[in-house]
């Protein structure tokens, strides 16, 4: 059975699209230690869960209810990610989006609220952000049931969408403290790339999920390496590349909406099984 994850900011339609995309009979509990609920349901006509995580602004978290996502991430490797996102907010909801496609499981970015975007005026090119993001772009209204069936498929075929591993070009000596901590983690603990790579990352970005994690599982090089970190320049450096990253890309993928009727999808879908990692946007540590 599969299990696909719903991420992504307070406020952006996560419950509304679970409801649409669900059968009735979701499973609502709550999340070990917090009051945040949990709800787990199946995918209609399917035996792949669904699971709606609370809301959070990233997944380097300040509070123990946005630590579930993280935690979840530690403890669980879904087959597919859902990141859903304001499309009318993209500058502030791409940061926890670059936080997602950095942990290298298969995603799909979900521009919902597109009836307001447009209401606005604006669009964006969604084969550039999903060329230089490295995943599937898909638009919705959840609240008006648009787009849904398209995203069900798209579900449905979780197998054929890529692992994405962006790596965006952080400044020389963090990427070298990345590619150290990455190397360790792979080599003696046996951490597939991108896991290592997303709990260096975080661990030196100071995130207390991570911090946590690494100790409760004695891993040792992240531990030993942190006394060699200059780690508040280091948090800063990473915080900036990314929102650097996402300013250059809505500058450039940003259009108006008069051209032409707005695609639901972006192309790159028909072409998931394209090795992502050759392009130019990926500078590979
Ligand atoms: P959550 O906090 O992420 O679970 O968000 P909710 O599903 O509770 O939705 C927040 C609000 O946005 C609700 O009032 C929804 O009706 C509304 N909403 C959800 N999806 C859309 C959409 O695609 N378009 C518009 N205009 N509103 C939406
Ligand atoms: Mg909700
Ligand atoms: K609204």
């Amino acid at each position: 059975m599969a299990d696909v994850a719903l991420i992504g900011n307070p406020n952006t339609g996560k419950t509304t699209l679970f409801n649409s995309l669900t059968d009735k009979y979701a499973f609502v509990g709550n999340w070990t230690g917090v009051t945040v609920e949990k709800k787990v349901g199946t995918l209609k006509d399917s035996d792949i869960q669904v699971v709606d995580l609370p809301g959070t602004y990233s997944l380097n978290p300040l509070t123990k209810d946005e630590a579930v996502v993280t935690n979840y991430l530690l403890a669980n490797r879904p087959d597919l990610i859902l990141n859903i996102t304001n499309a009318s907010q993209l500058k502030r909801n791409l940061l926890l989006t670059i936080e997602v496609l950095e942990r290298g499981l298969p995603t799909i970015l979900i521009l919902n609220m597109i009836d307001d975007l447009r209401r606005s005026g604006q669009t964006y090119d969604l084969d550039l952000l999903s060329q230089r993001l490295g995943c599937q772009v898909t638009t919705t209204n959840a609240r008006g049931h648009q787009g849904i069936s398209q995203l069900r498929q798209q579900i449905i075929n979780y197998q054929d969408v890529a692992h994405h591993r962006l790596q965006l070009d952080y400044p020389p000596m963090l990427k070298q403290a990345i590619r150290q901590a990455t190397e360790a983690l792979h080599d003696d603990y046996h951490y597939d790339n991108a896991t290592a790579r997303w709990l260096a990352i975080n661990f030196i970005d100071q995130s207390r999920a991570i911090r946590a994690y690494a100790k409760s599982h004695q891993l040792a090089p992240l531990l030993k390496q942190a006394a060699y970190y200059d780690a508040q320049k280091f948090s800063k450096q990473i915080y900036e590349t990314r929102l650097t990253f996402i300013e250059q890309l809505l500058k450039d993928a940003a259009q108006s909406a008069v051209s032409n009727e707005p695609q639901l999808t972006s192309k790159i879908d028909k072409v998931v099984t394209n090795p992502i990692l050759g392009l130019p946007i990926f500078a590979g540590i």
